[in-house]
């Protein structure tokens, strides 16, 4: 059986992929295959290994009907047209839960960089700023007891609230589409609108999928209806968050900080304002990506592909 892959994955689930006599053909230039790319490449091949920003939309699905299965690289899915998937019956599975004790960490990274404007004072060591002890300038806050606001309540929220209640005795309050009672009973974690959420979180962390209710939600009218005193984090997706406005509520002080491992565009451009403010942290997307994460990311991925080629339902099916 043959499997496009279209970019790197651990080397165990290379090995892996071997053992299961999967033959692969790699992408291996160091730019993201374009789409057109993409579908040239499917054509002989019985799966996908899809690694990155891949659009696994209508057209693409159309013009590899033949694929029996894709496997994501990602837990998110919100690059592939479901629907049409289902239609063509093409599987698609993803990597659920081994992902989200690394990528809470990286939105608890941020929140405590954002707090202390840790990256805004590194840049300015390497820029020859550290000059004379000056006790009241570049003041951070602290977390201590603050209201954490978790927007989608899921398994990368759940471990972000348990980092933030153990090291900072944050209340938790969330808003989902639908209660996690289980969330609730574990943490102690409380429901509340999304009006409350803005108006009474001191963090707000986002950890739901981008859909087309989601897109753009936190734009200015949002941000507006936050704490002046309050950091915004995102590690879901860029396209949650309005960039334009972020930017704004920022410069006039609408909201105190931003930490992001995710922007719109992605890769992010190395003049963006955000980049040089002092109450922003941002990180080129690297939620997953420890050597622990990404090896169980791979092992999913392939027991996702040998189970698709089979013609087997995938233990991880989106
Ligand atoms: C991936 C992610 O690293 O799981 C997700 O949804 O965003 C990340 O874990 C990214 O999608 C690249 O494949």
């Amino acid at each position: 059986m043959k499997v496009f892959l279209s970019g790197n994955i651990a080397q165990v689930g290379l090995n892996e992929l071997e053992e299961n006599n999967v033959s692969i053909t790699q992408w291996s230039e160091k730019r993201q295959i374009t789409a057109e790319e993409l579908i040239a490449a499917c054509q002989d091949q019985d799966g996908l290994i899809s690694v990155g920003p891949n659009k696994i939309d209508a057209a693409f699905l159309q013009a590899c009907k033949h694929l029996k299965v894709i496997a994501l690289h990602s837990v998110g899915y919100d690059q592939v047209d479901l629907e049409e998937a289902k239609k063509l019956n093409i599987k698609i599975g993803n990597t659920p839960g081994v992902l989200s004790g690394a990528t809470a960490d990286t939105a608890f990274l941020l929140m405590l960089a954002v707090s202390r404007k840790a990256f805004y004072l590194h840049k300015k060591i390497i820029n020859g700023e550290w000059k004379n002890y000056e006790p009241t300038p570049d003041l951070g806050i602290e977390l201590n007891g603050k209201t954490l606001g978790i927007f989608g309540l899921g398994k990368i929220g759940l471990e972000m609230a348990k980092k933030c209640i153990g090291a900072y005795q944050m209340p938790v309050i969330y808003h989902n589409r639908s209660r996690n009672n289980e969330a609730e009973k574990e943490i102690g974690a409380k429901y509340v609108s999304f009006e409350e959420l803005l108006a009474q979180s001191d963090v707000i962390s986002v950890h739901t999928a981008l859909t087309p209710e989601t897109k753009d939600q936190f734009n200015l009218n949002v941000f507006k209806q936050m704490k002046s005193t309050s950091i915004f984090i995102n590690t879901a997706r860029g396209g949650i968050h309005n960039e334009e406005d972020l930017t704004k509520a920022l410069e006039e002080k609408i909201i105190w900080g931003a930490g992001l491992d995710v922007t719109n565009p992605e890769p992010m451009q190395k003049d963006n304002v955000l980049l040089n403010m002092d109450n922003v942290a941002i990180l080129p997307h690297i939620g997953s990506a420890t050597e622990e994460t990404r090896n169980a990311m791979a092992q999913i991925i392939v027991k996702n592909i040998v189970a698709g080629l089979k013609g087997d339902s995938l233990p991880y099916q989106v």
